[in-house]
C-alpha cells in the first residue's frame, strides 16, 4: 500500500479528492485528482496547479468580450463555482449567509443553475463507470489511475456519443447519498462558462444525424419505464435549449415532470419578481419553481395532465387530479386552463366559489398584477406568486403558508406539482 494516514479522512476510509473543470459540453477540461481527503476543500484548490495558475493569471483565458446579444461592457470569462472557492476576476462563488436581499438570491440561483453542468458532468461519469459508486478495492495509486482513466474516456464518450439521457444525474453533489462510496470526495466543482465555452470541440454528425439533442426525451414520460426518479435532461419541441428538471418515476405509473416543490421551513422564500418566477428559481433536488415560461413551452408541445399532491398539517399525502393542464404564452398572461378534477384532497382549483377559482386565471406576481382583484394586487397581499383570481383557493408558492382549500389553512407541511402528458399509460396494479 502507497497511501499513507494522510489519506485517511475523518470518516475513517481512505480517500482522495477529485476536483474537475468541466465545459458546457460536460467534458472535463482539468482535472487534479489524488489530493488527500483530509485536506480542506480550498486548500485542495489553492495547492493545485490550476490554482496557482488562475492566481497569477497564467491561464490561456479568452480576452474580455462583451455578453453575447449586448453592447455592454467587455467582462472577463469566468469559472463557476461553491462556497469553498475564493471570488477572483475569473472566479464567480455564491454569496455566503442568510437574508441576503433579492439581487443576492437571484444571483445564488443563477450560478447554481450554472454549476450544474459539472454536477452533471460528474453525474454522467459515476452512472457509466458505476466502479465509482462503490468503494474501490485497489491500492491508492492504482485507484488514482482507474479514475484518471475513467475521466479520459467520459470525454472519449461525451464527444462521440453524447450525453446519455437515460441516467439521472442527480447522485452527484449530494454526498448523503454516497453511503457507499468514499474513496472520491466531489469537493471541488467548477464549471468553465462564457466564451471559453464554445472552444470546445464537438463531435462530427453521423449520416442521418441532424440534430446532436434529438435523443433528448421531450418531457420526463419519454424517460423508460424502469429508471428511478431524479434529476434529467429534457429538450421541449421547438425550444431553443434543453431544461434540467426532476423527473418523479414512481408516482401513479411516474414520467412526471415536477414543476413545483415546496416543503415547510422552505430555504427559499418564494417572494420574488416576474423575471424570476418566468425562469424559476430554487434547487431542483429541493424545492423548487420550474419556470411559468418552461411550463408553458413544455404544456404546448402536447395535452399534458397534472397532479398536486399536498401534505396536509398532519403530513398526510393528498392529491388532485385534472385530466387536462396547459399554461397558455405570456401574451395570454400564462392563462391556466384545467380539465376535469379527481382525487382526495378537494378541488381547491377550479369547482370553488366564483372569484378564487383558479382555472382560466393569469398569473400574477408582486410586480404583474394579472389577477381578477380590481382592488389590488393578491400577490402582493398575500405573497408568492400564483394563478390569483380574487383572490385564492389554494396558493402553494408561499412560505410556511402553503393553503389548499378545505384541507389545510395555510399550514399544509408541503406540495408538489407534476405535470405528464395526458395519454401517458398507466400500470393497473
Ligand atoms: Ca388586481
Amino acid at each position: 500500500m502507497a497511501s499513507g494516514s494522510q489519506y485517511f479522512n475523518y470518516k475513517k476510509y481512505f480517500s482522495f479528492v477529485l476536483m474537475a473543470v468541466a465545459d458546457a459540453n460536460y467534458c472535463f477540461t482539468y482535472i487534479d485528482i489524488g489530493s488527500y481527503g483530509s485536506s480542506a476543500d480550498s486548500a485542495i484548490f489553492g495547492n493545485s496547479s490550476f490554482g496557482q495558475l488562475l492566481r497569477t493569471d497564467g491561464l490561456d483565458l479568452p480576452q474580455n468580450s462583451p455578453l453575447p446579444g449586448t453592447n455592454g461592457p467587455p467582462l472577463p470569462s469566468v469559472f463557476v463555482g461553491d462556497e469553498a472557492f475564493a471570488l477572483n476576476t475569473h472566479l464567480l462563488r455564491p454569496y455566503s449567509g442568510h437574508n441576503l436581499n433579492e439581487d443576492k438570491r437571484i444571483f445564488n440561483y443563477r450560478l447554481s443553475r450554472a454549476r450544474r453542468v459539472v454536477e452533471c458532468a460528474f453525474g454522467i461519469l459515476a452512472n457509466k463507470w458505476r466502479v465509482l459508486h462503490t468503494p474501490i478495492v485497489l491500492n491508492m495509486q492504482n485507484a488514482i489511475s482507474a479514475v484518471e482513466a475513467a475521466c479520459a474516456l467520459h470525454n472519449f464518450v461525451r464527444q462521440r456519443d453524447g450525453l446519455d439521457y437515460e441516467e439521472p444525474v442527480h447522485e452527484t453533489l449530494e454526498r448523503a447519498h454516497w453511503t457507499g462510496l468514499d474513496i472520491l470526495n466531489y469537493l471541488l466543482i467548477l464549471a468553465l462558462v462564457s466564451t471559453a465555452s464554445t472552444r470546445h470541440s464537438r463531435r462530427k454528425p453521423r449520416d442521418g444525424d441532424n440534430d446532436e439533442n434529438k435523443k433528448l426525451p421531450k418531457d420526463c414520460s419519454g424517460i423508460p419505464r424502469n429508471k428511478e426518479s431524479g434529476v434529467y435532461v429534457i429538450h421541449p419541441q421547438e425550444f431553443p435549449h434543453p431544461l434540467i428538471v426532476y423527473c418523479d418515476m414512481t408516482t401513479h405509473s411516474g414520467g412526471w415532470i415536477v414543476i413545483q416543490r415546496n416543503s415547510f421551513n422552505s430555504e427559499i422564500t418564494w417572494d420574488e419578481s416576474w423575471t424570476t418566477y418566468k425562469y424559476g428559481f430554487g434547487n431542483v433536488e429541493k424545492d423548487y419553481w420550474l419556470g411559468i415560461e418552461y411550463i408553458h413551452q413544455i404544456t404546448k408541445q402536447r395535452v399534458y395532465q397534472a397532479r398536486f399532491v399536498i401534505l396536509d398539517n398532519n403530513n398526510e399525502e393528498k392529491y388532485a387530479d385534472y385530466n387536462l393542464f396547459s399554461v397558455e404564452d405570456e401574451a395570454n398572461g400564462y392563462r391556466l386552463r384545467l380539465g376535469s378534477y379527481t382525487g382526495t384532497a378537494g378541488d381547491a382549483m377550479s369547482s370553488i366559489t366564483a372569484g378564487v377559482a383558479h382555472d382560466n386565471m393569469k398569473f400574477t406576481v408582486k410586480d404583474k398584477d394579472q389577477d381578477t382583484n380590481s382592488g389590488g394586487n393578491c400577490a402582493t397581499s398575500y405573497g408568492g406568486a400564483w394563478w390569483y383570481a380574487a383572490c385564492f383557493a389554494s396558493k402553494l408558492n408561499n412560505k410556511n403558508a402553503i393553503h389548499w382549500h378545505g384541507l389545510c389553512n395555510g399550514n399544509c407541511k408541503g406540495s408538489t406539482v407534476l405535470i405528464r402528458p395526458a395519454d401517458y399509460c398507466i400500470y393497473l396494479d
